[in-house]
C-alpha cells in the first residue's frame, strides 16, 4: 500500500463517503489543502461568503447524504457557525473543515492573523454544535479520526469538525483501523411487542392516519413509509419539517397537518383519527402551528429515533427503521380505496390587472411543478405558504424549517442543484432573506446553473410584522429584477398582477443555463393562508 499523506487521506475518504464537491472561500491557513483539493478528483466550489458555503454544503447533504466545506481558520470558520447550527438542529450531515495555523507555529504562541484567544477555542465551539470533532495534529491518530468522524456525521445524520494545522497536511499518516462502531441493534423482544400492540390497536381503529415527519427524511426510510401506507391502506399527513417526506400528489396524501395553520381539511382529519401513527415526527413549535396542535396522547403510537410510545407503554431501543420495516411487514396487503382527491383543482384564468396575492401565486406554482423540479425554501411567509404546495416526489422540499435561519434557500438551492443536477431548484425566498444571501445567485450564474427564484416582496419582515408592528421592520426596496446587471447572467422580471405573473413565469422556466428571478410584488397586508388561519384562531397579534 503507497503511503499517504494526511490531507490525500481526507480528501479520499472524502470522496468515498459520496462527497465529490466541497464548497468554500480560500485563505491562507486552508490554501495548502486547496491545492491539493485542485489536484484531486474532488470539485472545489466558490461561494461569496464561508455561511452559503455551509448552506450550500447541507443542501447538498440532503440530496446526496453527505456534504463538506472547507475554510480557513477563525474568520472563516467563525463565519460558519449559525449554519452549521443550523445543520445540526436540522440533522442534516456536514463536514467542517478549517484550515489551522501550524502546530509549530502555535508552540510558540505567537500574536498572528486571525487568531481571537486560545488556539483551542475554535474546536471547542464547534464541539457544541456538531457530532464530532478532530484536531488532525498528529499523523499517527489522524487517519483514524477522520473515519471516525465520517462515520459518525453519516450514523447521527448531523455535521462533523476537522481541524487540519497547516503544518500536517504532507504528514504521512498511519492506517491505523477505527475502531468498529456497531450500529445499535433494537431490543427484539421490545420490537416484537411493540408491533403486537401496534397490530392489535391497527385491528381495532376504523380512522387511522399516520403522522410522517423530518426523521424519515434522515433515516432513508421514504420507501418503507411508502410501502407500509399502501400495504395498509393508512392516509398520510406529513408534519412541515418533514415536508415531502411522501409525494404529496398521491391519493393517500392528506396535506401537512401543523395545527391551526395547517388547512382545516387536514386538521381535521388528523385530529379526528381514532388512532395517529406518529412515524419520525418531532414535536416542536414549528410543526404544532405554534403549539394549536391537538393531538390525544392515548390515541396515539409515536415511534421516533429510538423508542416507540403507546399510551403509557414505553418500548425503549426500538429503532425507527427497524419499527418501521417490521410493521410493514405485519400488517396485511389490501386494495386501497382513498376517499381523498388526488387531483388539484384547475387554476382559475389570470384576471388581468388584478394584484397578485400568495395564495394565488401558490397555485399557480402547483400548476407549474414538474417531476423534475426541487422546491427550496426560505423562511418568512413562503414557508407558511408553503404548506398548500404540492410538490411532486419525496424529499424534494427542502427548508429550514424548524431552525428557521433567514438566508437558507438560495445557497442551499445551489449544493442542491450540483448535488442531484437533474432536478431543477424552484427557490421561494421573501424581500429580507434575499438581501441575506441572494447575491450567491452569482455562484449560479457563473456556473450556468439555472434555478427559478420567486421573490416574495411583501416589502420588508412581515412575519415579524405579524407579531409587533414597528418601523424596525422596515428594509429597502431592491429592485431585484436588475440583479443581473451586477451579478452576471440572470433573466430578470417583475410582476405586480396576476396576468402579468402568469405570461413571466413560462418565460423563466424556458430560460435554461442561467437563473431566472421574479420579483412578485404583494400587498404589504397580504398573507399566507395558513398565517391567516394561525391569527383567526389565535384571534388578535401578539402585540400588534
Ligand atoms: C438569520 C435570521 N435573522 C432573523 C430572523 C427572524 N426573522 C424571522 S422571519 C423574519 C422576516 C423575514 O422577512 P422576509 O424574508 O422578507 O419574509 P417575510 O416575513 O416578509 O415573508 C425575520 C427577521 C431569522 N429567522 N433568521
Amino acid at each position: 500500500m503507497t503511503a499517504l499523506t494526511v490531507a490525500a487521506y481526507l480528501l479520499q475518504q472524502l470522496q468515498k463517503s459520496g462527497v465529490d464537491h466541497v464548497f468554500g472561500v480560500p485563505g491562507d491557513y486552508v490554501l495548502g489543502l486547496y491545492r491539493k483539493l485542485a489536484e484531486s478528483p474532488l470539485q472545489h466550489v466558490g461561494t461569496t461568503r464561508e455561511d452559503t458555503a455551509a448552506f450550500a454544503a447541507d443542501g447538498y447533504a440532503r440530496c446526496r447524504g453527505i456534504g463538506a466545506l472547507a475554510v480557513t481558520y477563525g474568520v472563516g470558520a467563525l463565519n460558519v457557525v449559525n449554519a452549521v447550527a443550523g445543520a445540526h438542529a436540522e440533522s442534516s450531515p456536514i463536514v467542517v473543515i478549517s484550515g489551522a495555523p501550524g502546530i509549530s507555529e502555535q508552540r510558540k504562541d505567537p500574536m498572528i492573523h486571525h487568531r481571537f484567544g486560545p488556539f483551542s477555542f475554535q474546536r471547542e465551539i464547534f464541539e457544541r454544535i456538531t457530532c464530532a470533532t478532530a484536531v488532525l495534529d498528529d499523523p499517527l491518530t489522524a487517519f483514524r479520526d477522520i473515519d471516525r468522524c465520517l462515520q459518525t456525521a453519516r450514523e447521527y445524520s448531523k455535521p462533523v469538525y476537522l481541524e487540519l494545522p497547516r503544518d500536517r497536511l504532507d504528514c504521512i499518516g498511519y492506517p491505523i483501523p477505527a475502531p468498529q462502531q456497531v450500529r445499535d441493534e433494537s431490543d427484539a423482544g421490545a420490537l416484537v411487542e411493540a408491533i403486537q400492540e401496534t397490530g392489535q390497536l391497527l385491528d381495532k381503529a376504523t380512522r387511522p392516519v399516520i403522522l410522517a415527519g423530518v426523521e424519515i427524511h434522515r433515516r432513508g426510510l421514504q420507501d418503507i413509509l411508502r410501502q407500509l401506507v399502501l400495504n395498509a391502506c393508512i392516509p398520510v399527513a406529513a408534519t412541515l419539517t418533514g415536508k415531502s417526506v411522501v409525494g404529496e400528489r398521491h391519493p393517500a396524501y392528506l396535506g401537512v397537518y401543523e395545527g391551526a395553520m395547517g388547512a382545516d381539511v387536514t386538521r381535521e382529519y388528523v385530529e379526528g383519527a381514532d388512532l395517529l401513527l406518529m412515524l419520525g415526527a418531532t414535536v416542536n413549535d414549528v410543526d404544532t402551528g405554534v403549539f394549536t396542535a391537538n393531538l390525544d396522547p392515548q390515541r396515539m403510537i409515536h415511534a421516533s429515533q429510538d423508542q416507540v410510545t403507546i399510551g403509557h407503554h414505553r418500548y425503549a431501543n426500538v429503532y425507527l427503521s427497524d419499527f418501521l420495516s417490521a410493521l410493514r411487514d405485519a400488517v396485511r396487503a389490501h386494495s386501497c380505496r382513498w376517499s381523498w382527491p388526488a387531483a388539484l383543482p384547475e387554476l382559475p384564468a389570470a384576471e388581468p390587472g388584478k394584484a397578485m396575492t400568495v395564495a394565488r401565486l401558490i397555485d399557480s406554482l402547483n400548476a407549474a411543478l414538474t417531476p423534475e423540479m426541487s422546491v427550496v425554501c426560505d423562511v418568512g411567509d413562503c414557508l407558511f405558504a408553503s404548506l398548500e404546495l404540492r410538490v411532486h416526489e419525496r424529499t424534494h422540499f427542502l427548508a429550514s424549517a424548524f431552525y428557521t435561519s433567514m438566508g437558507f434557500a438560495v445557497p442551499a438551492a445551489l449544493g442542491a442543484q450540483i448535488g442531484c443536477p437533474d432536478l431543477r431548484p424552484l427557490i421561494l425566498v421573501g424581500d429580507g432573506a434575499f438581501q441575506m444571501t441572494g447575491t450567491e445567485l452569482s455562484t449560479f450564474a457563473r456556473l450556468g446553473l439555472d434555478p427559478v427564484v420567486i421573490i416574495f416582496n411583501s416589502h420588508g419582515y412581515s412575519t415579524e410584522r405579524f407579531i409587533l408592528e414597528g418601523p424596525f421592520n422596515d428594509i429597502a426596496e431592491w429592485k431585484f429584477e436588475n440583479i443581473g446587471e451586477m451579478i452576471g447572467a440572470v433573466n430578470g422580471f417583475y410582476a405586480k398582477t396576476e396576468d402579468q405573473f402568469e405570461q413571466m413565469l413560462p418565460m423563466a422556466l424556458n430560460t435554461r443555463g442561467r437563473p431566472s428571478l421574479i420579483n412578485v410584488h404583494l400587498e404589504s397586508n397580504d398573507a399566507s393562508p395558513a398565517m391567516w388561519r394561525l391569527a383567526q384562531h389565535l384571534g388578535q397579534r401578539v402585540g400588534g
